[in-house]
């Protein structure tokens, strides 16, 4: 198994001194700087180490989440035949939109903007029957929509990884349930991330139907604009526990007014909602849920047998967080003016150990190596997911680079550290800086590790 500590003399972590001038907004910026990302093309990005760290802690929070609902994980192809999406009547709708390939032997393939068409072609092709209903399936798989204007980097990309659910129910009222199953899932994934989701009703587009929430993070330099009632603010999903009653959790949540641009209705707003309670506020969503009833079981022939003996086509739903963008979100919602400022949950490693002495020629250098090899010895040891700056470089230099990366936590020695047998652990976000003994400085592994637990 691959150990949780690394050493960055023997790590690839590319930063940038200097803001790179394509980057219009703040998390794009540090997401280059911090050497998380570089660009492919327009719209297409290269994860790097770091980066890709962060994106599988994300993915894996999502999966928890989706499991634990009861939702079931598979693997659907990125590449995917046309003949379905003409049966559905979207593949000339789409538009150039859609990435449209030809194989060798002239067969019409696209890759895949969404799941809908084979997702209904994988279900009816083996289920048949009401009883083995309701289902949710789901996978976690890039995408490519060939948009207009790619930008703000992994918030509006071209080709982006998704977590993407279909459901299947026998009728509307079954569905309904299972919209609101998805719903209080939703809320408690954003909120693991460390994030305040507020679900907004919301236009459907090319996915069609009439029900539908986007899950909106506030920032400033969100795409959408969105109203909303300030003590949606407060409400915290952290509190649903699993055998809640989810249609009352959507009533709770869905009471106050919310809503993105497109279904804003001023007159009900300024009706429903006290004037200094009013938010009107940039979004970033992060995901967002539809139901669409028959809209692909019909064109598609997605047939069930009802307890009568009749048949019916089977009512469905899609429910799609952006995996990319939360990175680029999660890092407009915590950062400074020195860089990102990671959430415990996603942090790509938990702790950076910054050793001073490697670059000059310290006459303790022996020693402060010593004792820097044993904490990385000990973090692998018990688990904890360490940085070790080892590298020949000047201490500005580090100190700026560790501020950039955001880890939650730096461990700082050098030779103040050996005079006063205890080193500095400074806190990213509070900029607070203790003393920890040097004796005891397994408390620090410690605390994280309960910290880790308790979210
Ligand atoms: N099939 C449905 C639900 S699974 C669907 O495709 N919905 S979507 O179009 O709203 O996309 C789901 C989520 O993917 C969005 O909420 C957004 O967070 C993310 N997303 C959409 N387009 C992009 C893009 N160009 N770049 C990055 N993320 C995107």
């Amino acid at each position: 198994m691959q150990k949780p500590s690394v050493k960055m003399s023997e790590y690839f972590l590319p930063t940038l001194k200097e803001d790179p001038a394509e980057a219009a907004i703040i998390s794009h910026r540090y997401m280059l700087r911090a050497g998380l990302i570089r660009q492919s093309v327009a719209g297409i990005y290269h994860w790097l180490p770091l980066g890709f760290k962060v994106l599988k802690k994300i993915e894996q929070i999502v999966r928890e989440e989706q499991d634990n609902a009861g939702f079931h994980e598979i693997l659907m192809p990125t590449i995917q035949p046309a003949e379905m999406w003409q049966q559905s009547g979207r593949y000339d709708g789409y538009g150039k939109e859609m990435l449209r390939i030809k194989d060798r032997n002239d067969r019409d393939l696209l890759y895949g903007p969404t799941n809908e068409e084979v997702i209904t072609d994988i279900f009816r092709q083996s289920v048949t029957s009401y009883k083995e209903l309701p289902l949710i399936l789901y996978h976690i798989q890039w995408k490519f929509r060939d948009e207009i204007r790619p930008r703000f980097g992994v918030m509006r990309g071209r080709e982006f990884l998704m977590k993407d659910a279909y459901s299947f129910d026998k009728d509307d009222a079954s569905a309904e349930q299972t919209y609101y199953r998805i719903f209080a899932s939703y809320l408690r994934i954003f909120a693991r991330l460390g994030l305040k989701p507020i679900p907004m009703r919301a236009e459907t587009g090319p996915i069609g139907g009439d029900k539908s929430h986007e899950f909106i993070v506030l920032a400033e330099t969100g795409e959408s604009t969105v109203y909303c009632h300030q003590d949606l603010l407060d409400y915290n999903p952290l509190d649903i526990k699993a055998d809640d009653d989810k249609q009352q959790i959507f009533e709770d949540w869905t009471k106050l007014y919310a809503a993105t641009e497109d279904m804003h209705e001023a007159d009900k707003f300024n009706q429903t909602v006290p004037k200094d309670k009013q938010i009107e506020a940039r979004g970033i969503e992060v995901g967002h849920i539809f139901y669409f009833g028959d809209k692909y079981s019909i064109p598609l022939k997605a047939e069930i047998s009802l307890p009568d003996g009749t048949a019916t086509h089977v009512k469905m739903g899609s429910y799609g967080v952006g995996v990319s963008r939360m990175v680029g979100a999660l890092v407009e919602a915590f950062h400074d003016d020195k860089g990102i400022i990671w959430p415990q949950a996603v942090a790509p490693f938990d702790i950076a150990l910054i050793n001073l002495a490697a670059h000059d020629n310290n006459p303790d250098a022996d020693k402060i190596n010593a004792l820097c090899e044993d904490l990385f010895n000990k973090s692998n040891e018990m688990g904890v997911e360490l940085l070790y700056d080892d590298r020949d470089e000047r201490v500005g230099r580090k100190f700026a680079d560790h501020d950039l990366i955001g880890l939650p936590y730096q461990l700082i020695i050098g030779t103040k550290a050996l005079k006063n047998n205890s080193a500095e652990l400074k806190n990213r976000k509070t900029g607070v800086v203790e003393a920890i003994p040097l004796d005891n400085i397994n408390s620090v592994f410690d605390r994280i590790i309960q910290e880790k637990q308790a979210l």
